[in-house]
């Protein structure tokens, strides 16, 4: 039976500029956990010990552990069929631009091209006093915090609540979406904001919205289309779909 309903297909026809708004979900199938639900990261870590600033400088050491477990996760997991899909779109469209709240390289390694991380980016890391930045390739065996050169402890890369997200890829991801003529949103539960304003926009624009999740969320009766499914199954089909039309 097709995923994608004829007015979907009609309108991806004409559609120039598409955007994908993506979440942890769509590296669930690359074995990689979400955070919430109940398979969640956050179902046996609590966020307000392990993801804010506070936190880091209260425990160093544990804040790093965690972050080393989970790139350890990543560092043995690949891109799934719907990170190549997203990929494949860039075939058949002028312009495809992904905008991610994952920090785990999976869009860059299925080789997407425009890519803006929300988030950050969990392979790096820099000095929170002198802002040194350093790759993660130099920490693979510590288990505590290190520090840098100037004695300043060195933190992950990625953005934690509280903070502002980096302003100029905000800005570039904003963009993105204000130019664009069809939206896809795809593994995230859309409850972390500012990134959940992204396809507020686009609906707000009454730009097209198609939201690809295995259940729906805050913002699914906002959307043009609501999708049920895995993304590994659902973009993948959705191109074989369009291109078969
Ligand atoms: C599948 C699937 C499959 C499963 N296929 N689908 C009210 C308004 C505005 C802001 C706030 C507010 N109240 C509080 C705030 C602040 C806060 C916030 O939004 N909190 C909310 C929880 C309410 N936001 C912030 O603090 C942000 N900064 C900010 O606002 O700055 C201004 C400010 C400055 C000073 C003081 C206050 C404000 C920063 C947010 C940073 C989020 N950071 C994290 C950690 C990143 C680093 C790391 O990875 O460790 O980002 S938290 C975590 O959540 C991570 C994710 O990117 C983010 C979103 O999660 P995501 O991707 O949506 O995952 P899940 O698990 O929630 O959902 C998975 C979905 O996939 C589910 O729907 C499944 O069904 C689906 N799925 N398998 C398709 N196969
Ligand atoms: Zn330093």
């Amino acid at each position: 039976m097709a995923v994608a309903s004829p007015k979907l297909i009609e309108i991806l026809k004409r559609a120039r500029k598409i955007v994908f708004l993506t979440g942890s979900g769509i590296s669930a199938e690359s074995g990689i956990p979400t955070f919430r639900g109940a398979e969640g990261l956050w179902k046996n870590f609590k966020p307000e010990e392990l993801a804010s600033f506070n936190a880091f400088i209260k425990n160093p050491d544990r804040v790093w552990e965690w972050y080393q477990f989970r790139r350890d996760i990543i560092l043995n997991s690949k891109p799934n069929a719907g990170h190549f899909a997203i990929k494949d779109f860039e075939k058949h469209f002028p312009s495809v631009i992904v905008v991610t709240q994952n920090v785990d390289n999976l869009h860059r390694a299925a080789g997407s091209s425009e890519i803006y991380e929300l988030h950050g980016n969990i392979m790096k890391n820099y000095c929170i006093r002198c802002k040194k930045r350093y790759d993660f390739e130099k920490f693979t065996l510590k288990e505590e915090c290190p520090k840098c050169d100037c004695g300043g402890l060195i933190r992950p890369d990625v953005v934690w609540f509280g903070e502002n997200l980096n302003d100029s890829v905000y800005s570039a991801a904003e963009n993105s979406v204000d130019e664009a003529d069809f939206v896809i949103v795809s593994g995230s539960s859309n409850i972390v904001y500012p990134a959940a304003l992204l396809p507020q926009i686009a609906i707000r624009k009454g730009i097209f919205t198609v939201e690809i999740n295995i259940e729906r969320t805050e913002l699914s009766h906002m959307m043009d289309e609501f999708i049920a499914g895995k993304s590994g199954d659902i973009i993948p089909s959705l191109l074989r779909e369009y291109l078969e039309s």
